[in-house]
């Protein structure tokens, strides 16, 4: 497959000013014309050029120039593409016919049905299976669409913009024109045929204007749509609050839909959401899913200004849009749920995810430099680092020059096709600090870490710093050095106060000073203000002081995990040592841990994050090679000691929290949920009576899904049979609920203990109610036992590593994206012991024999290499 770079980047030599576009929908086919009225670019002017226009998988009908029917020796079609040859008019007018088939689209790119409705997904080389285009970002068209179908199959046809007119015809069949007033990339476009419920609102703008709000779901969801409609409403004003901005079309529409292979997709007025995104009620739905619905609606909605009204040259700058509209919804749900909590996941999900991203082999740039496959970039360094990164420039100019850079950033490029060279532009402009050096955060792949020691010299607190990186794929030279916000806090040994600096690190090398009284314990990186490692020689006592009186709540759980951290790699090389378990627990540990329990001033959703354990993946990654059951042994063990150690306390929180009997979706109500669950953990945890006595009573008792999903994963981890009631009863109660199945499966999938985890997957995948070509369903077993079920996927006989592979090549079949991701299974290769290493490089080697596409490709070579 052919390698694209950055560098050969080269504007359109053809732009298209309109298209109109008429989709006649048939049960075998749909029928696209496309009429175009395209002109040369203006340094094209003159020449005669071939146009080249993309398109894949359908059937040229017809094909005229200027209204007139094209020779054959004037054109060349291939699967790839159709080639008008020789063109010399600056400005003409196309006309397209051509054929596809939605219903065997399984590749769920282009237009595709989604059982039993049809939809589309364009970004990123979607329109060119709709039919003949220039499928780039930059060039922007204004679309006009009508689509035709049977009325009563297919009662809403949807598409972008304002509806300007609809009709019946003959046979049952009727029409409806869309009209996008705005200038748009392809990948923006959308269509949607079916018959759905819709949940519909109003918005009235900051200006005035009342705004129809439309979500359309499967029939009989209805009821599952107002936490959307809320969210999308909030969203609305959010955005006006914040930054100004103001929705400028008269209608937002969310369709909903079950084969989705995103989360969700911002086409221009009509979004497309993955269903699970979009329906939540109570008795369905996590506190999880409430927060995910509210965040990508969110995200989906921002777009409209960060990537719809300014959007990107080329895919290159991917993170042009996904990094700051990241940004932009995590900023969203900090102020609409707990800041200091949402902080928290959010690095939680930066450092177990796009950490890992970057110490593997898919290590990129934010902007990457090439590219084989695109959709292979829509990754957590992409998005997540790509966020980071907006706020480190949010950081370092300060929340009003960052407003006052979003104000520039629109007055300069509105409708434009930009890069993220321009976005630091205006920043620069409008706060006047010179980000030169920050830019190269957008060509350095790989996670710095910085070395921090520590002196006392006088009265003078001394910090050494020294950045490093991990990479040798781009030389450090002195114009190279990333430029980073540090921000430190000195907590006082003795007064307990303390002082934050936010530092401005610039060279590989560098010392700070600080005057102070007395001694103090440094507090490194508060609110993460960079996305780093942070090395440094902590005592337990400093971390223990830190967990105890740091004021900045992301410090504060850091300090709780490096002490576990540390008390877990103690007892793992005790088990390696002796071949037992270690049955004590220090008493300065514990006494730590008392502490966190007892504290009554820790928002509840905040402490259980710091009851938290290190997840296991998080364990594994920061060893060298990991011994993935000594990992999983360890790690249970621990937590039962806790569990027994504090059995009475989290008896009697877990019994008061059972007494919480309303429901609601607050952070206060979503503390209580969660540090019931967590109480629940460690009772289980514990093996006693006691334990299983709440687990029960949990399970029975439960009301809403955030509990019961939870006990049910503990029941699943405790080892308990297929046949168990608890499993049963669960798959019974829910079996109608497709949404509610995907969590059945994939607590399966991530809980199952090793003895049986891969038979019991090969068995659940017969199951009646596994959907077997829908993105989630496989998502939901081969990523979940791959990705969180460590020590039985990476069993070192190497068997589930070749039903992995094998269920990939099938996948990739019909689905090459979804193959692609899951392919993601075997990230932890340069890992591994010399043996499973060996097993899994045979399993890879059997994707690679089997022709896999361009996707799945890219990035099986890259685990490979
Ligand atoms: N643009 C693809 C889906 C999303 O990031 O919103
Ligand atoms: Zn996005």
């Amino acid at each position: 497959p052919k390698t694209i770079y950055l560098k050969d980047y080269r504007p359109s030599p053809f732009t298209i000013d309109t298209i109109d576009l008429t989709v006649d929908i048939h049960a075998d086919h749909s029928m696209v014309t496309s009429v175009m009225r395209i002109e040369k670019h203006k340094d094209s002017v003159g020449q005669k050029l071939n146009l080249e226009l993309n398109g894949e998988g359908m059937e040229l009908v017809g094909l005229k120039f200027n209204g007139e029917v094209l020779p054959n020796d004037r054109f060349q079609v291939s699967s790839d593409k159709l080639v008008i040859l020789n063109v010399t008019h600056d400005e003409f007018t196309l006309e397209i016919q051509n054929k596809i088939n939605p219903a065997e689209n399984k590749a769920l790119e282009g237009f595709y049905q989604s059982c039993p409705q049809l939809c589309t997904q364009c970004e990123p080389e979607g329109f060119r299976r709709i039919t003949y285009f220039i499928d780039r970002p930059d060039v922007m068209a204004k679309y006009t669409t009508k689509m035709i179908a049977d009325k009563k199959q297919y009662p809403s046809l949807l598409s972008n913009g304002n509806r300007i007119g609809s009709g019946d015809l003959p046979g049952g069949r009727h029409w409806a024109q869309w009209q996008d007033p705005f200038r748009k990339p392809s990948y923006l476009f959308a269509m949607v045929a079916g018959e759905f419920d819709v949940a519909r609102d109003t918005f009235t703008t900051m200006k005035g204007r009342k705004i129809d709000l439309e979500i359309y779901v499967d029939k009989g969801n209805l009821g599952k749509t107002p936490h959307a409609m809320n969210s999308l409403k909030q969203s609305m004003k959010w955005d006006e609050e914040t930054f100004g901005l103001e929705y400028d079309l008269d209608i937002y529409m969310i369709v909903a839909v079950d084969s989705f292979n995103m989360g969700a997709m911002e086409n221009k007025g009509l979004n497309i959401f993955n269903s699970t995104y979009t329906l939540a009620d109570e008795k369905s739905a996590t506190d999880h899913d409430f927060q995910g619905v509210q965040g990508v609606i969110g995200h989906e909605y921002f777009h409209n200004w960060t990537g719809n009204r300014v959007t990107c040259r080329d895919w290159f700058q991917l993170t042009l849009k996904e990094g700051l509209t990241v940004f932009r919804d995590q900023e969203f749900s900090s102020d609409m749920l707990s800041r200091a909590v949402k902080r928290l996941e959010d690095v939680r999900l930066l450092k177990d995810s796009q950490f890992a991203e970057d110490a593997g082999p898919l290590s990129h740039p934010i902007r990457p430099s090439s590219y084989i496959e695109i959709n292979n970039f829509y990754t957590r360094t992409v998005y997540e680092k790509g966020a980071e990164v907006i706020r480190m420039i949010h950081t370092l100019i300060g929340k009003e020059k960052f407003r006052k850079g979003m104000d520039k950033y629109f007055e300069l490029f509105d409708g434009q096709a930009v890069t993220t060279e321009d976005f630091v532009h205006a920043m620069e402009v409008a706060s006047g600090k010179d980000l030169s050096q920050f830019r190269n955060w957008y060509s350095r792949p790989g996670t710095p870490t910085l070395k921090v020691t520590s002196r006392k010299e006088g009265n003078e607190f001394v910090l050494d710093i020294e950045q490093k990186y991990p990479l040798p794929t781009v030389k450090v030279e002195d114009n190279n050095v990333l430029l980073m916000p540090f921000k430190i806090g000195l907590l006082d040994k003795t007064t307990k106060k303390e002082e934050e600096h936010l530092l401005e690190l610039k060279n590989l090398k560098e010392t700070f000073r600080f005057k102070v009284n007395g001694d103090v314990t440094p507090s490194l990186n508060l609110g993460f203000s960079a996305p780093v490692i942070v090395e440094y020689p902590y005592e337990v006592a400093d971390l223990i002081e830190l967990m105890s009186f740091n004021k900045d709540p992301y410090c504060r759980y850091e300090a709780t995990q490096k002490i576990y951290d540390h008390v877990f790699k103690a007892e793992f090389y005790y088990f390696k040592a002796n071949g037992k378990l270690n049955p004590d627990l220090t008493s300065e540990f514990k006494s730590a841990f008392q502490n966190l329990l007892k504290d009554e001033s820790i928002d509840l959703s905040f402490k259980s994050y710091l009851l938290d354990l290190p997840t296991e993946n998080g364990l594994s990654q920061e060893m060298i090679q990991p011994d993935f059951d000594a990992i999983h042994t360890v790690h249970g063990h621990l937590r039962k000691k806790l569990g027994l150690e504090f059995q009475d306390w989290f008896l009697k929180e877990h019994e008061r929290l059972s007494k919480v009997s309303k429901f609601e979706l607050t952070p206060k109500a979503f503390g209580e949920r969660a540090l019931k669950n967590q109480c629940l953990t460690y009772l289980v945890a514990s093996e006693t009576k006691a334990g299983m006595e709440a687990l029960d009573k949990h399970y029975g008792n439960a009301t809403n899904m955030t509990e019961e999903i939870h006990a049910l994963q503990l029941y699943i981890a405790s080892g308990v049979e297929l046949e168990h009631d608890s499993i049963q009863k669960f798959y019974q109660k829910w079996k109608h609920d497709s949404l509610v199945m995907l969590k059945w499966f994939s607590s399966l999938a991530a809980y199952s203990p090793k003895k049986f985890a891969l038979e019991r997957i090969e068995k659940l995948e017969k199951n009646v109610l596994f959907q077997k070509q829908v993105p989630n369903y496989l998502r939901s077993l081969y990523l979940q036992f791959a990705k969180n079920n460590l020590h039985a996927f990476h069993d070192d006989n190497g068997a589930a590593y070749r039903f992995v592979a094998q269920r990939i090549c099938h996948i990739d079949g019909f689905n090459p994206q979804v193959a692609s991701r899951a392919a993601g299974a075997f990230s932890l290769i340069n890992k591994l012991d010399s043996k499973r290493q060996t097993e899994m490089k045979a399993a890879l080697k059997t994707i690679m024999d089997n022709k896999p596409s361009r996707d799945t490709f890219e990035v099986v070579s890259k685990y490979l290499a």
